[in-house]
């Protein structure tokens, strides 16, 4: 397991869960925009402050980023404007290829962050299947779902809003992750960079971090690089010959094995680029696997 440069976030186990960062992790939060209060504050286990508007969740033209919600319990959203990409890589794995362009018609908003235990808390009372992490932090990511659990979320989500909440298509997902980048991953190609936007390499202890707790990118999104992965709509295809060009989901039997997008806080660098694949059973329950939520718009 590769380590990633400073970025071990110690955490104890149980209620009593200390915290601690190392120096570099606290530059990253620095260079980040967070205030040396907010830094102590997270090192110490409490919630990650929002992103700072204009610095963390600027947008490409420097403007800030406005977010929303549909309730109080909700997942906050950014809107993501309608363009055109190109997906896939020629340096990475064989099912990344061919590269090819992909048309986003409309605007769509994403979840600003994978769904937080908190937020998966509020909603799924009494529901079936996910497993939240062992820290008591409601701010870490929704561990353990499987991909029908996501979909029980996102149902549930839609009814008690009346929107129409569902699972990024995977296409999405790699357009919202680039933010209209073309580089490895959305801050560029070094593993330098990558430190400073995304949790990889972690501990076993700290294997995941407060959502939000990394730099966004131009999009306003935090995390689409590591700490959980982050299951989409599509059924895999082992690459993209006669894949979707409109931004939907690739539709197939059902069941069909599921995408997942973004490694996990465990994985080696290379496993965080915007145009890695990964897939697995709908019915895999895996503990460093959460989801982000999209909405149309
Ligand atoms: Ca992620």
């Amino acid at each position: 397991m590769m380590l990633g440069a400073g970025l071990v976030l110690v955490v104890g186990l149980g209620n009593s869960a200390k915290a601690e960062c190392t120096l570099s992790q606290r530059g990253d939060f620095a260079k980040a925009g967070y205030m040396k209060a907010e830094i102590e504050a997270m090192c110490a286990g409490k919630p990650a402050a929002p992103a700072k508007a204009g610095k963390a969740g600027a947008s490409k033209d420097g403007k800030a980023v406005s977010a929303f919600r549909d309730c109080a319990d909700c997942p906050e959203m950014v809107v993501v404007p309608a363009g055109s990409f190109m997906m896939g890589s020629n340096d990475g794995d064989e099912d990344e290829k061919p590269v090819h362009q992909v048309n986003i018609p409309r605007p769509f908003a994403v979840g600003k962050y994978e769904v937080t235990r908190g937020e998966w808390g509020a909603l799924m009372e009494g529901g079936e299947g996910g497993d939240p992490s062992p820290s008591p932090d409601s701010r870490k990511p929704v561990e353990s779902v499987q991909w029908d659990d996501a979909q029980d979320f996102v149902r549930r989500l839609s009814a008690k809003t009346g929107q129409h909440y569902r699972l990024l298509s995977e296409s999405e997902w790699e357009y919202a992750a680039r933010a209209g980048t073309r580089t490895k991953y959305s801050c560029g190609d070094s593993e330098n960079c990558l430190s400073s936007v995304a949790l990889y390499g972690a501990s076993v202890l700290g294997r995941t971090a407060p959502v939000g707790s990394f730099r966004a990118n131009a999009f306003g999104l935090h995390d689409m690089h590591g700490n959980v992965d982050e299951w989409v709509q599509d059924c895999y295809a082992e690459n993209y010959v006669g894949a979707p060009a409109d931004g939907s989901a690739v539709s197939g039997r059902d069941p069909c094995d599921r995408v997942f997008r973004g490694g996990s806080s465990f994985y080696i660098p290379g496993s965080h680029r915007s145009a890695f694949r990964d897939v697995h059973t709908p019915g895999d329950r895996h503990f460093l696997r959460g989801f982000r939520v999209a909405k149309t718009l």
